[in-house]
């Protein structure tokens, strides 16, 4: 079986951005579509393979985004879509807990072998990020008996309303939408960039300040987890200093609390490490993933131990469309492809090109204050030269110069300053620093 898309991976501009056709379908858009609903560039995609998106104009987008993190594999990666094909023409659906079929449970073997740690592990397959935080709050509560979820600043688990309670930040993600869900605890987070405090000992003092948070304001024998992403998405690519997550995981060890990484962004492959929670050697009792798992179609996942996730009742856990065949094709197609090109190590290449790109930018503009991130996903946050005053300004233009000249990127952060950089992880070398090229003149732009 062959791919239909297959496009050259170059960037190519044959209108402006948004060439007339593009223009008019939009307008479609807005009549028919939510106007809750937002858009990171305004084009319309006909195709995309690999790193290349072919928008109805004609243009070819370099793709630093992956739809969010999505697409590591590529999009249309052959393998995801050969097996896609052959599943979609057994069959689509009979809902694994009415009658299951063998990738569902393919999918779990993988996970429970790829995840951290040399336990006896277990996974529940369902259809999306918040979905599977959900499910692992509950069966972290179901097992622990326990009430209270321990969360940080800055982070972000969904938008749904248990994860909408999860997510720190109100714009946009939760003005208007409570009350939210309650028993939800939020404590410091060690954002090494805006820390008031002294920089040589952020990690003691954050743990400090966050065990103390617990012990005296929750009582850690009512809190049933604890859940954090291991490199901060949404709010800005925020990576914790070193020792923070295993002392976090050994304070949920010692006090019976359950766990939890949110590897939804940072897992499979994505910062040069199956899991980003590996780079310190933790192992989670919970991770949950779902974006890079099936090479874009809607899968999620959450594998722990066992003993918690067997807690459960029968038929305590579920869902009409969780694990869908064809999505499960696509993920062993994902997860295939992660091994055969080792994208690990490529996701690390990646790393290195866009790290040492990004340093060389930040000395040259004073607009750029920080450089962070790990593997293929890294940021830089922009703020007033001198100062560490949000600089949104400059996100947005930067952003739309690089768009006009046919380079999609996307932006974080809690103070909305933070352009980051998400590419497929089998982005030519090329294609990347063409990208890194224009993202140059958009700062002289400036
Ligand atoms: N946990 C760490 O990054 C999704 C959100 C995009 P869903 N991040 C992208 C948007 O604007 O809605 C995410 C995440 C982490 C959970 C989620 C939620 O995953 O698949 O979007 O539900």
């Amino acid at each position: 079986m062959t791919t239909l898309t297959n496009l050259t991976q170059e960037r190519r501009l044959v209108t402006a951005i948004p060439g007339p056709k593009s223009t008019e379908a939009l307008k479609r858009r807005t009549e028919a579509t939510s106007g809750g609903l937002g858009m990171a560039i305004p084009v319309v995609i006909e195709r995309a393979s690999d790193a290349i998106l072919l928008d109805i104009d004609g243009n070819q987008i370099i793709d630093l985004g992956s739809g969010i993190g999505v697409t590591g594999v590529g999009n249309s990666a052959q393998r995801v879509v050969d097996r896609v094909i052959e599943q979609v023409q057994a069959f689509t659906h009979t809902c694994f807990t009415v009658a299951p079929y063998m990738n569902y449970i393919e999918v779990c073997e993988k996970l429970n072998a790829l995840t951290p740690g040399s336990h006896k592990k277990k996974s529940l397959l369902v259809n999306s990020g918040a979905e599977a935080v959900e499910n692992a709050v509950k069966i972290a509560r179901h097992y622990t008996k326990r009430p209270a979820i321990v969360v940080f600043e800055h982070s972000y688990h969904g938008r749904t309303n248990l994860t909408m309670a999860l997510t720190a930040k109100n714009m946009p993600y939760k003005e208007g939408f409570g009350p939210f869900a309650p028993e939800i605890y939020r404590v410091p987070m060690p954002y090494s960039f805006h820390w008031v405090g002294d920089q040589a000992t952020i990690t003691e003092d954050a743990i400090d300040m966050v065990t103390h948070k617990i012990d005296k304001e929750i009582g850690a024998h009512n809190v049933a987890a604890i859940l954090i992403e291991p490199i901060q998405g949404e709010g800005g690519f925020i990576v914790p200093p070193k020792g923070f997550l295993p002392a976090l995981a050994k304070y949920s060890k010692d006090n019976g609390i359950v766990f939890i990484a949110d590897e939804v962004q940072t897992g499979l492959d994505r910062t040069g490490h199956m899991f980003a929670v590996e780079e310190e050697g933790v192992v989670p009792d919970m991770v949950v993933t779902a974006k890079g798992i099936a090479g874009g179609l809607p899968l999620a996942a959450v594998t722990g131990r066992a003993e918690v996730m067997d807690s459960v009742h029968t038929s305590g856990l579920g869902g009409t469309y969780g694990g869908n065949p064809i999505a499960c094709a696509a993920a062993l197609g994902a997860m295939e492809t992660m091994e055969e090109e080792n994208l690990v190590a490529r996701a690390k290449h990646i790393g290195e090109i866009l790290g040492s790109s990004l340093r060389e930018l930040a000395k040259k503009y004073p607009v750029i204050g920080e450089v962070r991130g790990r593997g293929a996903m890294q940021a830089i946050e922009l703020v007033e030269p001198g100062t560490k005053n949000p600089n949104t300004a400059a996100m947005s233009a930067v952003v739309k110069y690089c768009q006009s000249q046919g380079v999609l990127i996307l932006t974080a952060g809690t103070y909305s300053n933070v352009v980051r950089f998400l590419p497929p992880l089998v982005i030519t070398d090329e294609l990347l620093k063409d990208a890194l090229s224009v993202l140059d003149d958009a700062f002289a732009s400036l």
